[in-house]
């Protein structure tokens, strides 16, 4: 078994339900179970402006799936949930990115490991750091570190509920 770190973000159709939804899906997959949940966040969306804020928030895995039967995974259970991608960057019923797979750097047309924007991205960054602070990042630095060089550019605005 190893560990991934999944990102999980909606800002559709009662988000909160559609990430706490996710959250329940991902401890059902195959050869998977969920060890750590982060609280859920609501954040301005990043992108085009013209769209609802997001809720926000990441999951920890034990799994014995590969990075790519883990992506194709998550892609189902997106699918399974009514995905259906508008535009780059814009509003969606729920998107889970497959963000850390162990310590693996791999980049393929279809899955980059780490994720790419992961280091930069508020979103992703603060409810990480509440399950994997000390996860290293190939290539960049552990989660709180890199969470502290972002501290300037930080707009989440609140957690939404505490004990999730
Ligand atoms: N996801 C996007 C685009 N913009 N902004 C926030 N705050 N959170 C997201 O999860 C997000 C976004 C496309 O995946
Ligand atoms: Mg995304
Ligand atoms: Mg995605």
């Amino acid at each position: 078994m190893v560990e991934a770190a999944i990102g999980i973000g909606s800002n559709l159709c009662h988000p909160e339900k559609q990430v706490s939804q996710a959250m329940c899906a991902l401890n059902e997959l195959p050869y998977t179970r969920v060890v750590a949940c982060s609280r859920l966040y609501r954040s301005k969306p990043q992108g085009p402006l013209d769209q609802p804020h997001y809720v926000n928030a990441c999951a920890v895995v034990e799994t014995s799936l590969l990075p790519m039967q883990l992506l194709q995974a998550l892609q189902q259970l997106e699918k399974r949930q009514g995905k259906v991608k508008k535009r780059h960057w814009g509003e969606r019923i729920i998107d889970l990115d497959l963000l850390l797979y162990e310590n693996v750097v791999m980049s393929t047309p279809v899955l980059t490991l780490p994720h790419p924007w992961l280091h930069r991205r508020d979103f992703v960054l603060v409810p990480l750091a509440e399950i994997a602070a000390d996860w290293c990042v190939p290539g960049k630095g552990r989660v709180k570190q890199l969470l502290e060089t972002l501290s300037d550019e930080i707009y989440i605005e609140r957690c939404l509920y505490e004990n999730t």
